[in-house]
């Protein structure tokens, strides 16, 4: 079997056109920054979209998306414009794009095919490469029959003839299998993953999180001195990267980076690279960075927010930071969006504007948090009560025969105090 046949434009630069097919009435400006997008992220892919075509439907044609008129009409522009790659902004079905590459006679992608091709060409470490492997197989699964045989003439490895449906058997036998393998790997990676973490428990933990291309690495690298990754490219970022840096009370903290979010990210996706997009899961408080000078921001908050939820963390402390204030073009705009978010923080992370400010919320956030401790004072041990009871937040009593059990809100700023005072009665 060839492998990654239909990433393969990746290699070499695509002459591509995108196609965005809509029912009629629907909000026309968004469907223009959609297409926007997607022409952003066939440029990281490595394509240069030549044509942009947008059809309104009255309804979407379940055999080829759009109507036999539309696609004459784009086979000619096809010809015309030498063009080699057709993207949709929909998601197509397999058989969709079977029956449009019959008819264009060149390779048809959506916009979750085109999303895991970044990802696999941005993948460094073994687990973002493990993770976009498993993908990957799950997204070529249903799809495995249209590589053959109406495509294998373009296709050089695969020979003239096409394998039958036998051949495609076991293909679809060793995908599942290797799918298996994968998964299993990747449970292996997430135990280490956790012995390593392991020492770090104590520590404040921040976590950025945010639309790709926000300045999350940017930010990180601003606050951190680390050195990660930073281009105007659409997921720049695969992995996490945790580093510590110092709040403004001198201590010790660590913030994380990791891969961003976008519209509709592929199910294939969130599912195998649930780990990595899960890492703000340990954090104590969460940055969203917003991209102030993206016209779009509020459908990408939108998109993190719901992906946020889509990985049970959306009930975290988040503190909304705008970036990018730099590229506003004047003052009163800058002064509208504070109107408009009056929590938030505006920064510019490439400028390094305002980031004492937002340290210094860090801090003030972080402190405000709280844990609930259970402990248990033994009746030897009663003056302890009186402390407990003055200096702390005491939810639930009960006198046992041992001891008392309480329940105790304790704030994080005085989490070091409470537990020098009761670190040998702290149960959980
Ligand atoms: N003008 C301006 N550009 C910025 C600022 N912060 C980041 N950028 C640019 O925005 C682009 C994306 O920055 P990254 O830091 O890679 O963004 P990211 O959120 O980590 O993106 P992914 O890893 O792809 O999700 C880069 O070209 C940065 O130079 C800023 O404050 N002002
Ligand atoms: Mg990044």
């Amino acid at each position: 079997m060839p492998e990654n046949n239909y990433s393969d434009f990746t290699h070499k630069p695509e002459r591509a056109l995108a196609i965005s097919a809509i029912k009629k009435g629907l909000d026309r400006e968004q469907l223009l920054e959609h297409i926007d997008e997607l022409e952003f992220l066939a440029e990281t892919a490595g394509a240069d979209i030549i044509a942009k075509v947008i059809q309104e439907l009255d309804s979407i044609n379940p055999a080829t998306v759009i109507g036999k008129g539309k696609i004459q009409e784009i086979k000619q522009l096809i010809e015309e414009e030498q063009i080699t790659l057709v993207i949709f902004d929909n998601d197509i079905t397999p058989v969709q794009a079977r029956n449009l590459e019959k008819n264009f006679n060149i390779k048809v992608i959506d916009r979750s095919g085109l999303i895991l091709d970044i990802f696999a060409k941005h993948a460094r470490t073994i687990e973002a490469k493990t993770q976009v492997e498993l993908a990957q197989l799950e997204y070529l699964l249903p799809r495995l029959t249209r590589m053959w045989p109406h495509l294998s003439k373009q296709y050089g490895g695969i020979g003239t003839k096409g394998p039958g449906e036998t051949q495609i058997e076991t293909d679809r036998r060793v995908i599942k299998t290797k799918i298996q393998k994968l998964k299993s790997k990747l449970i292996e990676i997430d135990k280490q993953k956790l012995v390593q973490k392991k020492g770090r428990e104590s520590l404040p933990r921040f976590a950025l999180v945010g639309y790709t291309n926000a300045g999350k690495s940017t930010l990180m690298n601003m606050i951190t001195e680390a050195d990660v990754q930073v281009e105007n490219k659409l997921f720049a970022t695969l992995d996490t990267t945790v580093r510590t840096f110092k709040l403004p009370n001198g201590n010790k903290a660590l913030l994380s980076d990791t891969v961003g979010f976008i519209r509709k990210l592929p199910a294939h996706l969130i599912a195998s690279f649930r780990s990595t997009l899960a890492e703000a899961k340990d954090a104590d408080v969460l940055l969203h960075i917003i991209d102030i000078s993206n016209k779009a921001y509020t459908e990408q908050i939108d998109a993190v927010l719901e992906t946020l939820d889509a990985l049970n963390i959306k009930n975290k402390p988040i503190i909304n930071v705008f970036n990018k204030i730099d590229l506003l073009t004047d003052n009163f705009e800058l002064k509208n969006f504070m109107k408009l978010y009056p929590d938030a923080l505006f920064i510019s992370a490439q400028r390094g504007l305002n980031i004492s400010n937002l340290l210094r919320v860090m801090e003030e956030r972080y402190n405000q948090q709280s844990k609930i401790f259970s402990i248990k004072i033994p009746y030897s041990d009663l003056n302890l009560l009186n402390i407990l009871y003055s200096k702390f937040d005491v939810q639930s009593r009960k006198d046992l025969d041992d001891g008392i059990f309480c329940e105790v809100k304790v704030i994080n700023a005085n989490f070091d105090y409470f537990k020098n005072v009761f670190s040998q009665f702290i149960i959980n």
